[in-house]
């Protein structure tokens, strides 16, 4: 098994791939994030500098003003709790000095949280790495799925991509698009088939053709439906069958702008799917982005990759560092 963390850097930049070219220069990973968590930030950091921008000793009437503001953004009701308490203690404790200082030690409960649930990604120790990617019906699978595959192009990595949704109208032809867009094969049977007949073809092709990440989409579902659940199941046995500790990686799609609706379906599909970790997609736009807190707290699962547009490169691997300094400052 090779280990490399899943915040940390790449190991080396990788050539680019001849197509797609990128649309603009590459902004670093924190300008982007900070970026897509600009609405989120505004609603916490207005309150935040309400109380930080008194530089007298922080009591607990202002740390109560801070608690409504979590709550908005989405952070939840359990992981606020536990950070207002963790805060409250150190007021009676120690003493919060300033807002600077509560302005920190707030990161750093935050990171805690985050840091928590990260956990190495395991890649094979021969291709191919199977990721299936699942969730509800419209967070985003089969965009990601592309996104996924254009990424791990541009590390250099080659990629097959499996059609296992058969089961909605044109999500054969959507995925054969963004395929073209990141230049790579697709792997389908008809509207209608049998998914796991689809995953088999594609597991024994990039067996064969030694492809080193084979991605799923699949057809979105609601956990409550049993049938469908039991075909993500045979699809699991199927990957197991044909290759050793497949799937790799189960990643559940979630739409960061649902916030708690989502997250009680995600908790729910985790509990019938064995997911692996989270892809938040619609990060951009919502400014409820502190769901990546609630996420870490209520399903004990790390954010891997954040969606945070709908163009091809719209997709960065989330880094806890970034994202938390994204939000409060630097
Ligand atoms: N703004 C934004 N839109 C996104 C993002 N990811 C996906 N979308 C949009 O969300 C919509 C649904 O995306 P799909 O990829 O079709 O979702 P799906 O989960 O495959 O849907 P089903 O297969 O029907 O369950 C599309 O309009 C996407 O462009 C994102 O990160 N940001
Ligand atoms: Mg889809």
């Amino acid at each position: 098994m090779v280990f490399s963390s899943l915040f940390g850097k790449r190991p080396t930049e990788p050539e680019p791939p001849e197509s797609p070219a990128p649309e603009q220069p590459k902004r670093s990973l924190f300008d982007r994030m900070r970026q897509a968590v600009t609405r989120t930030r505004e609603s916490l950091s207005e309150s935040i500098s309400s109380v930080v921008a008194l530089t007298r000793e922080i009591d607990q009437a202002s740390l109560d003003q801070l608690e409504p503001r979590l709550l908005a953004a989405d952070i939840g009701s359990a992981t606020t709790a536990i950070i207002m308490e963790n805060l409250r203690q150190r007021a009676l404790r120690t003493g919060i000095e300033s807002g600077a200082q509560l302005q920190q030690i707030l990161k750093a409960e935050l990171k805690q949280i985050l840091d928590g649930v990260a956990r190495p990604i395991q890649h094979p120790s021969a291709p191919p790495e199977v990721i299936l990617m699942v969730g509800v019906n419209g967070t985003g699978k089969t965009t990601t799925t592309g996104k996924l595959a254009n990424l791990y192009r541009t590390q250099g990595r080659s990629v097959l991509l499996c059609a296992a949704d058969t089961f909605r109208a044109a999500a054969i032809e959507q995925l054969e698009v963004w395929a073209q867009r990141s230049g790579v094969p697709v792997i389908k049977t008809k509207q209608g088939g049998d998914p796991s007949a689809a995953l088999y073809d594609a597991l024994a092709a990039a067996t064969s053709r030694g492809t080193d990440v084979m991605i799923a989409d699949t057809a979105g579902r609601l956990h409550t439906k049993t049938d469908l659940m039991k075909e993500l199941d045979k699809m699991r046995r199927t990957a197991e069958k044909l290759v050793p500790g497949a799937p790799h990686q189960t990643f559940l799609v979630m739409d960061a702008t649902t916030g708690q609706n989502g997250l009680q379906q995600a908790r729910l599909f985790t509990e019938a799917a064995r997911v692996t970790g989270i892809v938040l997609t619609k990060l951009d736009g919502t400014a409820k982005g502190g769901i990546v807190l609630a996420i870490a707290t209520e399903l004990k699962l790390p954010v891997v990759y954040a969606g945070i547009g709908e163009k091809i490169d719209d997709l960065i691997p989330f880094d806890s560092t970034a994202f938390i300094d994204s939000l409060v400052g630097a």
